[in-house]
């Protein structure tokens, strides 16, 4: 028997909105899928419809969705230990989000914090439906799979708890088909903070560029933003993320980006001063950020092989997903198509 049938089962998610990952996604998210591949039956996916919930320009967009499976695969993803797939290949995703939708309180959908802050951003306006129900489209994302976790970073806590309830609502109105999901959040990295202003998380779409370390940035160009992130007027190389929030950020990617212990490293830094330490983390991230920037340049320029992974990753997750959405339909009386 075929052992991957006893793992557990992992999805998670990332968006193509901008052309490189950050930091944040990778510490925060994409290390625990590469982990994940050795202990779980592991599907991820870049989530593209999820993409389109705020204006995207379309050559952009479709060379942003390659360039997001070329990193997945130069952070070490690997095809034959996991499903890696593009969301809008499978259209059960979009399909299940409508039952969702459907099971989804108006008053609900408007309590999650990351859509009012969007939106509170962006205007009502120009706020779409679409990004209103983006996390019931996530759900039946996970849902889908029978996903026993989902790793992902401390911001998305409350689209799993959403998740959860959906699932049970739909568990106990139609019968038991559903997964109830965990979400899998590694509390060091949950949130890496903006380099200028280290209250708030990095992010694609908030951090100024100053702020974010983007992955397939000019590693020189990253090096200059980690000596010039905001610390404070202390010289106490300390973890403490109420006190010392910008501090603390760069002992978090110190030592999740080298194996080294955070009291191992304010033992290493002690008396030294901020200029030492942000010295040498530059050199620890220039060391990755440089061979990941060539991997991914090498996917990039393979199309054959990224289009032929992402088929043979489009039918093993639809195999999976089609099973799952005819329960779902025969659980909720809709009338069987007959060919
Ligand atoms: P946006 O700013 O547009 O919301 P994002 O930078 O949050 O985008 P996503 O594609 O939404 O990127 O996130 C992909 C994964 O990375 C998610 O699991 C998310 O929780 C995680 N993540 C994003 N930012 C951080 C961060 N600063 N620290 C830790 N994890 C993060
Ligand atoms: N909303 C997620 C991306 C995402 C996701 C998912 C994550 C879409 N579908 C399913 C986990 C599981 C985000 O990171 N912003």
């Amino acid at each position: 028997m075929d052992m991957a049938i006893e793992r557990p089962r992992v999805l998670s998610g990332i968006q193509p909105t901008s052309g490189s990952f950050h930091l944040g996604n990778y510490l925060g998210a994409v290390r625990q899928w590469v982990a994940q591949q050795e202990t779980h039956d592991a599907f991820y996916m870049v989530a593209d419809l999820h993409a389109v919930t705020v204006p995207q320009d379309p050559a952009e967009f479709r060379s942003n969705t390659r360039l997001a499976v070329a990193q997945l695969l130069a952070a070490g993803l690997d095809p034959e230990r996991c499903t890696l797939f593009v969301q809008s290949h499978v259209p059960e995703h979009a399909q299940l989000g409508w039952l969702l939708n459907c099971l989804t309180g108006f008053g609900e959908a408007s309590r999650m914090t990351q859509f009012k802050d969007k939106s509170a951003k962006q205007g009502v306006e120009r706020t779409t439906v679409g990004l209103f129900t983006y996390p019931v489209l996530m759900a039946a994302d996970i849902l889908l799979y029978q996903s026993d976790q989902v790793p992902v970073g401390g911001d998305q806590r409350q689209h799993l708890e959403l998740t959860r309830d959906l699932a049970e609502r739909f568990n106990s109105r139609y019968g038991e088909i559903f997964t109830v999901p965990e979400a899998f959040i590694l509390k060091e990295t949950a949130r890496i903070v903006d380099l200028q202003d280290p209250v708030v998380k990095m992010s694609k779409s908030a951090s100024t560029p100053k702020g974010i370390i983007d992955l397939l940035d000019e590693p020189k160009a990253s090096a200059k933003k980690i000596k010039s992130a905001v610390t404070d007027t202390d010289t106490v190389i300390r973890f403490d993320e109420e006190h010392k929030p910008g501090v603390s950020n760069l002992l978090t990617i110190y030592a999740s980006l080298t194996g080294t212990g955070i009291p191992e490293l304010e033992q290493r830094y002690e008396g030294k001063g901020y200029g030492a330490l942000k010295t040498d983390l530059a050199e620890v991230v220039v060391e990755w950020v440089t061979p990941f920037r060539e991997r991914t340049r090498g996917y990039l320029d393979d199309p054959e092989t990224l289009d032929s992974i992402l088929a043979k990753g489009a039918e093993k997750a639809r195999a999976v997903a089609a099973e799952t959405l005819a329960q779902a339909y025969d659980r909720m009386g809709f009338l069987a198509a007959k060919h």
